[in-house]
């Protein structure tokens, strides 16, 4: 029935998805997933209103089932990037609960309700993929959208074989089961929450739990009650930290679980040890990317490496540093610098209409990362900074420093912005604007730090605004006319 989820049909009685409103067992999945599944039909892409609930999940699947590509939409996207992202991905209908408000940027589209009080109760018959005709493993599954250091985000195309591929090497390096239930308050728009935290579980024939929202006292809770495994980027395990001091439930919830996984961004090593000093447990990180999805992860089976490192590279994927000439790095030295290249089936395809962007992400057949690291004599990885010094990431979401200046230059009240990430203890990396106003005589006439924040969020992501915005008669230039950055930050 289907090649992504074998369990929607060999285990209809165990629970797949747990959300705080609604359960439903691997049946009612089947059930639910197979009416929005025909209803998508032969679509040529389906856009997913992507909220934190069951109906993101279930729609996910319909359309994994009909073989249609999806595009997760973030809910709280701002005007412009939804144009944006709607515009370039066309997608002809949208998947949404039944009570979503949809922007009426998306009334252009059909309307798929994801209702899960349909075929619930029924037994559990998904249909075969397009009529039984196998879907190629190497079509498109998802678009995600990923943001670059300028310009509009890009839709990074994933197939279907790259997805198997880098949910079986978790399996394998993690030791993951079925049994294992999955507990995360991750976004459902990400690679993160999306492919690894729902399809994750789901492929394994597993449980996930997801918490609605990330919170300190939903992670302790679901732990403490059956929960094997935690998966968060860095903010939420600085935030766990934070509380254990005080919260000895949430200490015993935390040395309790099978795996504690981290990503998306590097976890602090004052975070690491604060969590293994209270709990006994080491935080295992992994690493991998929109375009790549899972590149290097820790092992459960192996010795396990000092904090910081984000493990081996996974089966199937073949990892290189290259020097700054292009030529390979030979040296397990734990010094010396490249940049990560990587080639496997766990590599997307290409970016949605941009042959551009995707022959200059491409060294051959290598993808470049962008990531530069050194390897261990043990032959683990350890990221030590980013080619690119205008990407931010912060709570673990990517941000390009362009796209946020051209939003705040669009303000009536900017007449120059640069953007810059600076060190957070809780986000990792803070967004901060750098803003000449246009009344500069005036400063009672600036727009204030809160109405510039509100101004990006609308046209952007409310994570993509500045966290601080700090006033300037002038940017520093160079000679060319071009911001110097490290002046700002200087
Ligand atoms: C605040 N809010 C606003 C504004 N100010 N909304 C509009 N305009 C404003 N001016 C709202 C926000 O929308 C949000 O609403 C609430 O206030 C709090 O927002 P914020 O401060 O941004 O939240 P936070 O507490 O800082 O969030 C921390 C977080 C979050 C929960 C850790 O950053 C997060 O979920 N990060 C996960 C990122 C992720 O999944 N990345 C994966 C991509 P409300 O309260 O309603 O929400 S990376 C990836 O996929 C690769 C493959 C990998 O390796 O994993
Ligand atoms: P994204 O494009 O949002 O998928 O983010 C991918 C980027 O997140 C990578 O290129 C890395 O810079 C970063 N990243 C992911 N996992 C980790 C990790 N475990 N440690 C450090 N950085 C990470």
């Amino acid at each position: 029935m289907s090649d992504l989820f074998p369990a929607l049909r060999s285990t209809p009685d165990r629970t797949a998805l747990h959300f705080p409103a609604r359960s439903l067992t691997y049946g009612q999945l089947t059930a639910v997933a197979g009416v929005v599944a025909r209803r998508i039909g032969a679509a040529s892409r389906v856009a997913l209103w992507a909220t934190p609930t069951p109906h993101t999940a279930v729609g996910a699947v319909a359309a994994l089932l009909a073989g249609v590509p999806v595009v997760p939409l973030n809910p709280k996207t701002g005007e412009r990037e939804l144009a944006h992202i709607v515009g370039d991905s066309a997608p002809t209908a949208v998947l949404a609960g039944p009570d979503d408000r949809l922007p009426a940027a998306l009334d252009v589209l059909e309307r798929i309700t994801v209702d899960l009080g349909e075929g619930a109760d029924a037994e559990g018959t998904a249909p075969s993929p397009r009529g039984g005709v196998p879907v190629d493993p190497t079509a498109p599954a998802m678009v995600v959208y990923t943001s670059g250091t300028t310009g509009p985000p890009k839709g990074a195309v994933l197939s279907r074989r790259a997805i198997t591929a880098s949910l079986d090497a978790l399996e394998d390096a993690w030791a993951w089961t079925a049994d294992d239930v999955l507990v995360h308050g991750l976004p459902l728009f990400h690679v993160h929450g999306l492919i690894l935290g729902i399809l994750g579980p789901l492929r394994r024939g597993a449980q996930v739990r997801h918490l609605g929202r990330f919170s300190v006292d939903g992670v302790a809770r679901e732990l403490s009650d059956g929960g094997t495994m935690l998966f968060g980027v860095p903010t939420m395990y600085h935030r766990l930290a934070e509380a254990l001091a005080d919260d000895p439930a949430l200490v015993k919830a935390l040395a309790g679980a099978r795996l504690l996984v981290s990503g998306s961004a590097a976890l602090p090593l004052h975070d690491h040890t604060r969590i293994t000093a209270a709990t006994g447990r080491t935080v295992v990180e992994r690493y991998g990317m929109t375009e790549t999805l899972m590149n290097t992860s820790v092992r459960v089976d192996a010795p396990q490496p000092r904090p910081g490192s984000v493990g081996v590279p996974l089966p199937g994927v073949e990892l290189r540093l290259v020097d700054e000439d292009g030529a390979p790095v030979a040296a397990y030295d734990g010094e010396t610098i490249g940049e990560i290249q990587v080639r496997g089936d766990n590599l997307f395809s290409g970016y949605l209409n941009r042959p551009d962007a995707t022959a200059e992400a491409f060294d051959g057949d290598w993808f470049r990362t962008g990531d530069m690291a050194v390897r261990d004599p043990d032959g683990s990885v350890r990221l030590v900074g980013r080619r690119a010094t205008d990407l931010i990431k912060s709570g673990g979401y990517k941000i390009g420093a362009g796209e946020i200046e051209n939003a705040l230059l669009d303000h009536p009240g900017v007449r120059e912005a640069a953007v810059t990430g600076e060190p957070d203890p809780d986000l990792g990396e803070r967004v901060v604007a750098w803003i000449v106003p246009t009344e500069l005589a005036d400063p009672s006439a600036r727009p204030s730090a809160d109405a510039l924040a509100a101004h990006v969020a609308g046209l952007l992501s409310p994570h993509k605004r500045p966290r601080e915005v700090r006033f300037l008669t002038a940017l520093p230039r160079n000679d060319m006319g071009k911001v110097m950055k490290r002046a700002l930050r200087e």
